[in-house]
């Protein structure tokens, strides 16, 4: 899954696609890299970041879905009902709710119409946990019930336990150690560990605000080592090609 934020502030490439153009040539060159899937966002979810109301999300987002629809394969990074739906509406195939159906009440109704898939991720304000992955385990294992609950079918959900929501460097390489213990859950795991502070931490630096590719291929092949199934990842020629030798490896 490769990311276009269609943003002012997004953590690592902010501003960088704020620009329709831009945005549209990303994604296309993400997929000519072997994306399979193009994950598209109008909001930072970065901490201290403003939110932005569903008008200006939209107002980001539509004319990049429009401009790729039927050509790239969509995922639209929303925790908003009237952006999922008008996302849906030009074809994408995927919602990635990083507030796993707790943001707005109206988007699990929006997924269960419309049969698309559905990423539901772990994010907490605070890194506190007695035991990290149980916990988080745990919630994702809740959250799976809730939007089935809802009517969403159960093999169009994958789960993704938020790298760098709420978590230390710790917890981020904990999550990756024990997968197993997600994978268990029997959906598919997301990871998105793309340039996040957590790779830049631990080569040294504890101000670090982003983490380099280098780095964030190497936890990418770990985790997929690991059973993930997805990875949310900003560079996607480098992860392509570290899975292709990695696999070769491996296999
Ligand atoms: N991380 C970010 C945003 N959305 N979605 C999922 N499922 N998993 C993630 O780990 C994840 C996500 C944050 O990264 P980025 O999109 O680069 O930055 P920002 O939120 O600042 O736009």
């Amino acid at each position: 899954m490769g990311v276009v934020n269609v943003t002012p502030d997004s953590f690592s490439d902010g501003g960088v696609n704020l620009e329709p153009r831009a945005a549209v040539a990303s994604a296309r060159r993400l997929r000519a890299e072997g994306a399979a899937l193009v994950d598209v966002g109008g909001e930072s979810t970065r901490p201290g970041s403003a939110g932005v109301d569903a008008d200006e999300e939209l107002r980001r987002v539509v004319p990049v879905l429009e401009a790729l629809s039927g050509e790239v394969p969509l995922s639209i990074d929303t925790s908003k009902a009237p952006v999922a739906r008008a996302a849906l509406d030009l074809g994408a195939e995927l919602v990635n709710d990083v507030t796993a159906l707790r943001g707005d009440p109206e988007l699990a109704g929006v997924v269960a119409e419309s049969g698309a898939y559905l990423c539901l991720m772990h994010m907490q304000a605070e890194p506190s946990y007695d035991d990290v992955v149980s916990e988080v385990a745990a919630f994702l294992e809740e959250r799976l019930a809730f939007a089935v609950g809802a009517g969403i079918r159960e093999e169009l959900v994958c789960l993704d336990p938020g790298i760098g929501f709420g978590k230390t460097v710790d917890h981020n390489f904990e999550l990756l150690r024990r997968l197993d213990e997600l994978t268990a859950l029997g959906r598919p795991v997301v990871i998105g560990f793309s340039r996040k502070s957590s790779l830049g931490k631990l080569l040294g630096d504890p101000q670090a605000t982003t983490g380099s590719v280098a780095a964030s291929v190497g936890a990418a092949v770990a985790a997929c080592e690991r059973g993930a199934t997805i990875l949310r990842v900003h560079d996607v020629q480098e992860h392509v090609e570290a899975l292709a030798a990695a696999r070769a490896a491996l296999a």
